[in-house]
């Protein structure tokens, strides 16, 4: 996969040379390029940004770097046209379902907004070509979106083929599409069996494969119900068996007559 990032501040994506995306692109697998938008700017203080035409707070950045830079980066490039990210407070949510949509991609351009954002021209001139996301990576500001474009960077570098040593590493991950009910993955523990005379869930050390997955499963419902209930009140009942139904009636979930869990409601009468 080739990733290439426009932005004013290329030493904030050092971190792409470290750890797994590091490794990544030592091994070939990643070919991360990051250019400074000012190179593309031509007056004498490289400007990047103007005041926001109909008034208002703060600066937008102007339209024609991001154009000539884009046009620079796609003209370096390969024969096909690239996936344009743009990292937004205003985007849609990203999921590790368009992560895993993402690194299916040969080639992501990334272009992070500072100040009030891009003007808008810069987007609805490339969707007539390219293929577009607008992505935000939470309900919070940032200062820019350099920080997502590591985020969305290291969830999609972490699913192209031979990154992970075990290919079945992320098949439980929490939010895989598909996984043990879109469940968050429970507790985890290693040696030494007992520290600071905190001891190992027996069953860990029971050897009794279904045992360990029957736990396994209950830790999940009983983290997913106490930090996402989200997530437990839209899932498909038709994945919870008996053991499943009878933790998430314990821990105050009833199944509603629309078939799916939801919080019991204290009644008006009790
Ligand atoms: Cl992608 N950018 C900024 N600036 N703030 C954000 C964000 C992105 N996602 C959540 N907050």
């Amino acid at each position: 996969m080739r990733i290439d990032v426009v932005t004013i501040f290329p030493e904030y994506l050092e971190p792409l040379n470290i750890s797994l995306v590091g490794k990544a692109r030592a091994r070939g697998l990643l070919d991360v390029r990051v250019h400074d938008l000012r190179e593309w700017t031509h007056d004498k203080h490289n400007t990047i940004d103007d005041t926001p035409y109909g008034g208002g707070p703060g600066m937008v950045m102007k339209p024609e770097p991001w154009g000539e830079a884009l046009d620079a980066v796609r003209a370096c490039g390969e024969d096909r046209e690239p996936v344009l990210v743009i990292p937004t407070p205003s985007g849609r949510p990203f999921t590790q379902e368009l992560a895993v949509e993402l690194s299916q991609r040969p080639w992501l351009v990334f272009a992070p907004a500072r100040y009030e954002g891009i003007d808008r021209r810069v987007v609805d001139e490339y969707a007539e070509r390219w293929e577009v996301h607008e992505v935000s990576i939470g309900d919070y500001v940032l200062a820019g979106g350099e920080a997502a474009v590591l985020v969305i960077t290291e969830a999609v570098a972490r699913l192209l083929p031979g990154v992970l040593g075990n290919v079945d590493s992320h098949r439980d991950d929490s939010f895989a599409p598909g996984a043990m009910a879109d469940l968050l993955e429970g507790p985890v523990y290693t040696k030494p069996p007992l520290w600071r005379e905190r001891a190992i869930p027996e069953v860990l050390l029971s050897g009794h494969h279904g045992r360990v997955a029957r736990w396994r499963r209950d830790q999940a419902f009983r983290r997913t119900a106490a930090n996402r209930p989200d997530l437990i009140e839209r899932c498909d009942p038709a994945v919870l068996d008996k053991n499943d139904r009878a933790l998430l009636a314990e821990l105050g979930w009833t199944e509603r007559a629309d078939k799916r869990f939801g919080r019991a409601v204290p009644s008006m009468e009790e």
